[in-house]
């Protein structure tokens, strides 16, 4: 019988490092601010040499620092153990069970398991996509880099440049100010700036109640939104059961789903129409894959959120792939960011995913927590 070529790898240690990004435009939303973006930067060391990258956006910069604790202490309960993700996303997730599956455990393990599946596919030396079953191409991104809550009268500019940054077909468009009638200004010159033709989705950010949520929701019903994301608190799936009775247009959920199970419970509870999982929160690419299952025999369509080049392999094989989230905040990080031509975005021929960190840059912008 033929042997394997390949020689396991071994974890050796994690590293994590802290930086603040200056985002080109502000995050303003009706839950609240961000100008400065904080990212932890992770590489997975092997012994045998292969470094496993990812990183996490985990919103607050000073989640940074427990988030940045508990991935030490990660690296030093599986140093010497093979990197083979399903295993060790088991491993990592028992050693925090009794603090709770959710929140920041989550995103800790989500984190390595990121950066594990990444030195794997290095070691095979395919791009993620490849080592996964599917094959290198392209994937249909929206634009979700401005539109936030800003004057409606700057809407028109800021969607044109926005669908001119990578002929963009599609974008989001942020509601929630502190009136319908500006919401609806915002959309009209959304509309005059880019036309008939191009997708628009429209994001609540959690901001209203069922009462709103019902007047708001159907005041925009017929615009034509491909989808209205987050109207409630992100967890009030009672209250998306009523909304999605009230509705034609789709609703969009799941960047807050903590892992396979809330997807599972939301699509049960006829919750939502589409979903939208995020990286961090749904455990990675094995958390991903196994709520992709779930999406994929319901017949759910399913969108990215954040993590762009980690969703870009992933939607590759993705049954029920729908809209990749385009964000560029991290771009300034990475030696080559990935390119998006034609409102698809590109998935590289380099193994894994293709991540190296632009170490100058790096250093302006590493902080002390
Ligand atoms: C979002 C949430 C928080 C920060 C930035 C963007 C938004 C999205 O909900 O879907 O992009
Ligand atoms: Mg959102």
């Amino acid at each position: 019988m033929q042997r394997c070529r390949h020689e396991p790898l071994t974890l050796e240690r994690i590293d994590a490092r802290p930086v603040l990004l200056k985002l080109n435009r502000p995050i303003r939303a009706r839950i609240g601010g961000v100008s400065d973006w904080p990212v932890i930067l992770i590489d997975l060391h092997t012994r045998e040499g292969i470094v496993g990258r990812s990183y996490l956006e985990p919103y607050l910069p000073n989640a940074m620092r427990y988030l940045i604790a508990m991935l030490k202490d990660l690296s030093d309960a599986l140093k010497g153990r093979p990197v083979a993700p399903a295993d060790l996303y088991i491993i990592a997730r028992k050693s925090l069970h009794i603090v709770g599956y959710p929140g920041l455990s989550t995103i800790a393990v989500a984190g390595l398991d990121m950066a594990a599946w990444d030195a794997l596919a290095k070691s095979a030396e395919l791009p993620l996509c490849t080592f996964l079953g599917g094959s290198i191409g392209t994937v249909p991104a929206y634009n979700s880099n401005g539109l936030w809550l800003i004057a409606p009268e700057a809407a028109e500019e800021e969607a044109c440049r926005l669908r001119e940054e990578g002929n963009f077909s599609a974008l989001k468009m942020r509601m929630g100010r502190a009136h319908l009638r500006d919401d609806l200004a915002a959309f009209e010159a959304v509309r005059r700036g880019v036309g008939e033709d191009i997708h628009l989705m429209v994001d609540f950010n959690q901001c209203l109640g069922i009462g709103d949520a019902l007047l708001r929701c159907r005041a925009v019903d017929e615009l034509g939104f491909e989808w209205i994301e987050e109207p409630l608190l992100y967890d009030n799936f009672d209250g998306y059961a009523k909304l999605c009775d009230a509705l034609r247009t789709p609703l969009q959920l799941g960047e807050n789903f903590y892992g396979p199970l809330d997807l599972h419970r939301a699509l049960q509870m006829n919750a939502c129409d589409l979903v939208m999982p995020d990286f961090m929160r749904i455990g990675g690419v094995t958390g991903w894959m196994r709520a992709a299952g779930i999406a994929g025999a319901a017949g759910v369509p399913m969108s990215t959120h954040f993590y762009p080049e980690v969703g870009a392999h992933v939607m590759r094989v993705t049954e029920t792939a729908h809209w990749l989230e385009w964000i560029d905040w991290v771009n300034p990080v990475l030696q080559k960011p990935y390119a998006v031509r034609d409102g698809q975005v590109v998935i590289p021929d380099a193994p894994g995913l293709g991540i190296d960190w632009d170490e100058d840059f790096v250093r302006s912008v590493l902080v002390d927590l």
